[in-house]
């Protein structure tokens, strides 16, 4: 068969969150098998897609208090435009007079953002798969942040294509298939859960059912991700979402799942439990990296730290033997960076080929902390893992965490209390960088179930990325949650710089 996976376009708010975006590691497997088994196979991201990354149309998207729907009306600026002036008034208001003008959450109670669409435009991607004879198309729906641009593209092949079967799957949907399916009824197929072992009989339209499960599949089910379905992609280097080595990276999982549950999480569901790559499968992926020209892993992978001995530990023996550069934006366990993990990290900044560049620590709140300061609360229960934190920066290891803002549990002074113990990690030598992050309730989580109620609308999909807000909780408003995030850049910037892509405000 000819078929494609087509991430479409980001639709991303201007004003609070910075642009980031990688290679689908879900997609990019299904993809490598299918091409396996002979079938012609293309890779498209359209973010990226034919200088897509660099087309940025803009649009006002207001949202009514009590009405369903959006209402668009194009805006006549560029980003860049639009950039200067944020950064202007960024620097010389203050946060609460920055978020009276800049607020997504109006006086008369609407909910009104600056959109940018950025990639190419859906014509573009449907004149590719008739100019390409393209028989089905799998277009995946992880973040719900990318809802409606997936929604849009995918009713208009079935409307403009309609002989192309439309399949599609990814967190979001696993959530809540039933209710995606109703509210987007020309879908062929939806994939509930993983569907490494079903994507195959629902490209090919061997199965009838519209919604397909396929569980939560071991790393033994997954092929080695063939970059050169990749090659033509568009992705850029240094990666819009990590550390800027200036390397050419990969984003990678060598194990999925965890064994934590934390509320937020989808990766955290108890039936996702934590799967690791065998060692055979690993050398043959590393060994095609090399080949394909990577020099720096970013690993994505949930918990990374489970069994260090028998996993970690060996791996970065793997990825040294092949002078393989690495950093970790999935998130490194706190509570598990025990002395003999730090000293592996940091001998593998020995000089020799390949270099540990970054390390995503976060303190995100667990059961028992809730109601405190993660950043106090973690750092005060784990002093050891806190001491390491300093001797891997001594290795010249970029490390940086994440203090989230609008937590449901979270009042004005555990807030405060968090600026002020991430702040001192800062100064003390603990970290180079905290990050702002606005929680986010995101479907499938106990969140979602406990303050799921509180999203301000629930046509914002814009919000529901981690850098803008969309709800208020039970001590704090939206717009007082927004301002947190402000407040946080604006009044740390004399201990820390904080970089394009962990802030829209750099
Ligand atoms: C790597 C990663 C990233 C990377 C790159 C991802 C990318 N390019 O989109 C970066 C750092 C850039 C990133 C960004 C974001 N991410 Co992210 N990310 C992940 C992470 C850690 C791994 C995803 C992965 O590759 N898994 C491995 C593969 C094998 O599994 P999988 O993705 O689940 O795929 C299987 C199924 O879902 C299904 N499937 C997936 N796609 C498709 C497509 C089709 C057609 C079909 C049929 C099936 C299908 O089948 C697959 C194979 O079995 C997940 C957590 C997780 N454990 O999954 C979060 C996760 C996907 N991210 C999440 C979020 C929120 C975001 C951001 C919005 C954060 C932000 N910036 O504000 C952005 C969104 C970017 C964007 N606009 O797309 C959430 C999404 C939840 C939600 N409902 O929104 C997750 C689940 C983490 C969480 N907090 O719970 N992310
Ligand atoms: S946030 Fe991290 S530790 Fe918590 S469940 Fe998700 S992957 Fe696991």
């Amino acid at each position: 068969m000819n078929v494609a996976f087509v991430s479409p376009l980001r639709q991303v708010d201007a004003i609070h969150e910075p642009p980031r975006g990688g290679v689908q590691i879900g997609p990019a497997l299904m993809a490598s098998l299918l091409f396996n088994k002979g079938w012609k196979v293309h890779f498209l991201d359209e973010s990226v897609h034919n200088g897509g990354w660099q087309r940025r149309e803009l649009c006002v998207r207001t949202l009514w208090p009590g009405q369903r729907g959006i209402h668009e009306e194009a805006l006549n600026r560029t980003w860049g435009e639009v950039h200067e002036e944020k950064m202007y008034d960024f620097h010389k208001l203050s946060s609460t007079d920055f978020i009276k003008k800049y607020s997504a959450f109006r006086e008369d109670g609407s909910v009104q953002r600056i959109i940018a669409r950025i990639g190419i435009p859906e014509e573009e991607t449907i004149e590719y798969l008739r100019r390409h004879h393209i028989e089905a198309v799998g277009i995946p729906l992880a973040a719900s942040a990318n809802y409606l641009a997936a929604t849009s593209l995918g009713a208009r092949i079935k409307r403009e294509l309609p002989h192309v079967r439309v399949v599609m799957g990814g967190q979001h949907i696993t959530a809540d298939p039933v209710k995606f399916v109703r509210d987007n009824p020309w879908v062929d197929h939806v994939a509930e859960g993983d569907a490494i072992t079903t994507i195959e009989a629902m490209m090919a339209g061997r199965l009838k059912d519209k919604i397909v499960p396929g569980g939560f599949q071991k790393m033994e089910a997954y092929p080695v991700m063939n970059c050169d379905l990749l090659a033509d992609a568009g992705y850029s280097t240094p990666p819009t979402h990590n550390f800027p080595s200036g390397l050419k990276s990969i984003d990678w999982m060598a194990s999925r799942g965890c064994y934590r549950h934390c509320e937020f999480c989808f990766a955290g569901r108890p039936e996702q439990k934590v799967t690791q790559s065998g060692w055979d499968k690993i050398r043959q992926q590393l060994d095609h990296f090399v080949a394909c020209g990577y020099q720096e892993i970013v690993l994505q992978d949930d918990a990374i730290l489970s069994r260090p001995k028998e996993f970690f530990i060996p791996l970065l023996g793997e990825m040294k033997q092949r002078g393989l550069s690495w950093s970790d934006n999935g998130g490194v366990e706190f509570e598990s960076l025990s002395d003999e993990v730090t000293a592996a990290i940091m001998a593998y900044n020995d000089g020799r080929p390949g270099k540990c560049f970054s390390l995503y620590v976060p303190f995100n709140p667990r059961q028992g902390n809730e109601k405190q300061s993660s950043a106090g609360s973690m750092t005060t229960k784990y002093e050891n893992s806190k001491e390491n934190l300093k001797k891997l920066r001594s290795a010249k290891v970029y490390v940086l965490t994440s203090i989230m803002v609008g937590t449901p549990d979270q009042t004005h002074e555990t807030f405060a209390e968090d600026m002020a113990a991430s702040r001192k990690l800062i100064v003390d030598g603990y970290l180079d960088t905290a990050l702002p992050l606005s929680a986010t309730m995101l479907p499938g989580t106990r969140w979602f179930e406990r303050n799921g109620h509180n999203i301000v609308h629930p046509d914002d999909w814009a919000g529901y990325n981690l850098f803008s807000t969309h709800h208020n909780t039970n001590d704090m408003t939206a717009r007082k949650i927004e301002e947190g995030m402000i407040r946080w850049v604006k009044e740390s910037s004399d201990v820390q710089t904080i970089e394009a892509w962990q802030c829209a405000f750099a």
